[in-house]
């Protein structure tokens, strides 16, 4: 033993020893640490590598379609905020989720989202991406049979579903490919776009794409309100933003979280105020913007959903508000987007005397902390209230409305209820 290690180090030793006296000033003995050290260093190297490349983990994403026979398509399936299309979809991915939580793929399996739902020749087709998390030396042909043939065995075991899957239907897609499906469908979240439930909002300052449907409302291409994207040509803002002007042309609308550095500004069209709204008691405060051409939806700017008419919000229920206004009545805005929780206060608690008494109307919902602090303020006005429901899909419940200075106990923000107005946004825009 010790003769072979000292064999080892004279070896290491003599070699670069007539580096060493060439150079005439190194030790070789240095020279020799330094070479095994290298060595080491090296080999460690080149192992993790091949350790990483052969057994490290990597996503994978597939999509699919099944065509489930014993459900009827109804109209009411056309809106993906419908509570017929939550309910379907929710059924479907818990499906999948308790299909493969059983499988041989339990540990590799991710998540499942139901991306859209269609008519079939019998009963509906709903498309489902799947992810997953394989080693990196499977081969991809088996990873697809093994994901296919957990599939085909939902045919006998579905529960109160009929599901026929047709063979070679499950799809390997790039996760570029999962982006721009998402972008299209409204609502989806930043987490929901790589299939992770890792979303922190934390602090009150947002990043990039956090809202992308949060848009600014430029007068003479100053902020002005907030304003928030329904489609790629319209979006919802508040009537109250448009008292002093209400010429298309010296508005415009900028997209992206910093206001100085605008991802995209785009003209304003027409602007269409609720004909009913009343300055004085902020009654039907909404307004809507048409754009002068479509934007192309990205990462950083699509479309959140709008709530189905006079659809009904929980009290006590977790919302958020962004904007630009600032942080306190009278102060300045900011140049990042901010933004913050709060929580539905019932119209009967928000009527108190104590409270708003009385002013509070049907159109318009309460939100804030209970002690008062997170508030929308001046600059605010016009952005969304907006709310993800259990499939992490946003829909915007509010619009900034009034309050009687921002944060105070008892003095929570008012908000246009947007479910109130649905039947107006469709006659006015289609949507
Ligand atoms: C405003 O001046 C304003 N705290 C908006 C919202 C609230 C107060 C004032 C709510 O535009």
């Amino acid at each position: 033993m010790d003769d072979d290690l000292l064999g080892m180090v004279q070896i290491f030793v003599l070699g670069p020893g007539r580096v060493a006296s060439a150079t005439g000033s190194l030790n070789p003995f240095v020279v020799g640490i330094l070479v095994v050290a290298g060595v080491v260093i090296l080999g460690v190297t080149i192992g993790l590598l091949v350790h990483f490349l052969a057994f490290g983990q990597k996503s994978y994403l597939y999509q699919s379609d099944l065509q489930i026979t014993n459900v009827e398509y109804t109209s009411q399936l056309d809106s993906p905020t419908s509570s017929e299309y939550r309910a379907l979809s929710r059924t479907i991915e818990n499906l999948m989720n308790e299909t493969f939580k059983a499988s041989n793929l339990a540990r590799q399996f991710r998540r499942a989202h139901v991306v859209r739902i269609r008519p079939g020749d019998q009963g509906v087709i709903a498309t489902v991406l799947l992810k997953f998390q394989f080693k990196r030396n499977t081969n991809g042909a088996s990873r697809k049979s093994r994901i296919e043939q957990i599939l085909s065995q939902l045919h006998n075991n579905a529960g109160t579903m009929t599901i026929d899957v047709s063979s070679g239907n499950v799809q390997p897609i790039p996760p570029e490919t999962v982006q721009d499906i998402l972008i299209r469908e409204c609502g989806s979240s930043p987490e929901l776009m790589t299939l992770s439930y890792e979303r922190i909002i934390a602090g009150t300052e947002a990043r990039a794409g956090d809202w992308p449907w949060q848009a600014s409302l430029q007068l003479n291409n100053a902020h002005h309100c907030g304003a928030v994207l329904i489609s790629n040509t319209w979006l919802l803002t508040a009537a109250h933003c448009f008292r002093s002007v209400s010429d298309p042309r010296q508005w415009s609308v900028t997209f992206g979280y910093i206001l100085s550095s605008p991802e995209k500004r785009v003209n304003v069209r027409s602007i269409i105020i609720h004909p009913n709204y009343i300055a004085g008691t902020h009654e039907n405060d909404i307004a809507l913007v048409e754009l002068n051409g479509g934007v192309t939806f990205t990462r950083n700017i699509h479309r959140i959903c709008l709530p189905q008419a006079n659809q009904d919000i929980p009290v006590g229920a977790s919302a958020y508000v962004t904007g630009w206004g600032s942080l306190q009545p009278g102060g300045s805005g900011v140049n990042v987007l901010r933004q913050g929780e709060v929580q539905i206060i019932s119209t009967d608690d928000c009527n108190a005397p104590e409270s708003y008494n009385g002013a509070v109307t049907s159109g318009m919902i309460c939100a804030g902390k209970p002690g008062g602090g997170t508030d929308a303020c001046q600059g605010d006005s016009g952005g969304p209230l907006a709310m993800a429901d259990s499939r992490q899909i946003w829909s915007v419940w509010g619009i900034v409305s009034w309050g009687y200075e921002c944060g105070l106990p008892n003095k929570p923000g008012v908000y246009t209820y947007v479910p109130y107005y649905r039947d107006w946004i469709t006659q006015q825009t289609g949507l």
